[in-house]
């Protein structure tokens, strides 16, 4: 972010402002942790804050300091939609498109407020008053940090500002194993502690929290996991049915992709999941290495994303779409077989 966006966003929030914080649909662990933390930091300065979240997410978020102050748009729209229209600033975060965000995308669209963009997805849109991207970094939580920081005000971070961007940082980057994970991003972690992380509790409130059903959701994904040899590829498939039978609640197939890539030599991995709801079958990509998933899924699977993790969706069958999914994959065999 350039120095003169600094100090103009500096004086922008020098005076009690009306701040909307939005992160991207069905929001994750970086989007909430880096929502709530920005939230947690604007408070102490009397702006009046609100964040509004596009649609909900996993109970296994619902832990975080004031996270039951979030507003959910598709159950609250109308009064959203006032808030929204009053903003003097709105804060986009963890997405660089303003299709990311679903049913609020014509509303924040329309909306006069100054933008600003904190996000480290591939590509970003030119909507925002100051855009502050950076593809290289960890996590959107990372960047709040660091956007504390170019503000010149680490010290006004607290613990429930620690404890939302280390959830953040945590999830994005596999829990500090992904190749997004510098010498920086476990400096940023080390301060967040000294600030009053709880690093064991917040592993244990994020990643200890299955449910029987979803250990047996889990089991039949495992069984239905194929690989192709030839594409150092895996996928698995879940279907409606299936998701039925285990009694499916959002968020429970969280993570389920990454077993593909965790067989040795595999550096291919996707989930088809059925939607009948949404009548498509959504699709989440992940790779090791060179392989851009986020072009992948861009070329044939209206979606996008990082290089090594990237979502997408087919309005095919899941048969027609696994079909699809092989028959596109001899193009990438010279990628995929380095
Ligand atoms: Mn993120």
């Amino acid at each position: 972010m350039k120095k003169d966006d600094i100090k103009h966003i500096k004086q922008l929030l020098s005076e009690p402002k009306s701040i909307v914080v939005v992160p991207h649909k069905n929001p994750d662990g970086d989007a909430i942790g880096s929502s709530l933390g920005l939230y947690h930091y604007l408070k102490q300065f009397g702006h009046k804050i609100v964040i509004i979240a596009p649609n909900d997410y996993p109970d296994f978020l619902k832990w975080m300091p004031a996270e039951e102050s979030v507003m959910i748009y598709d159950n609250q729209t109308e009064a959203s939609d006032l808030i929204i229209d009053q903003a003097d600033v709105i804060f986009t975060l963890d997405f660089n498109a303003l299709n990311r965000i679903g049913n609020m995308e014509a509303v924040v669209t329309k909306s006069r407020a100054v933008k600003i963009m904190i996000d480290h997805h591939q590509q970003p849109d030119g909507y925002a008053t100051y855009t502050y991207s950076d593809v290289s970094m960890s996590s959107t939580c990372e960047m709040v940090y660091n956007f504390i920081n170019m503000l010149e005000d680490t010290d006004h971070i607290n613990a429930e500002i620690a404890t939302c961007l280390y959830t953040g940082i945590m999830t994005d980057t596999g829990s500090f194993r992904f190749p997004s994970t510098t010498s920086q991003t476990h400096k940023v972690i080390a301060a967040l502690i000294e600030k009053g992380a709880n690093n064991a509790q917040i592993h244990t409130n994020i990643y200890d929290t299955s449910s029987y059903n979803q250990l047996q959701l889990l089991g039949c994904a495992l069984r239905n996991l194929k690989v192709l040899p030839e594409y150092n590829t895996a996928y698995i498939t879940l279907s409606q049915d299936e998701l039925n039978t285990y009694n499916f609640k959002k968020g429970d197939t969280e993570g389920f992709v990454n077993y593909g890539l965790s067989l040795k030599g595999i550096v291919f991995a996707a989930i088809f999941i059925e939607s009948q709801q949404d009548q498509i079958i959504k699709v989440s990509l992940r790779s090791k290495g060179d392989f851009s998933v986020n072009e992948f899924s861009r070329a044939h699977f209206e979606g996008g994303g990082h290089i090594n993790a990237a979502g997408g969706k087919s309005d095919l069958t899941m048969e027609a779409t696994v079909e699809k999914f092989i028959r596109i994959l001899p193009t990438y065999k010279h990628v995929l077989n380095l």
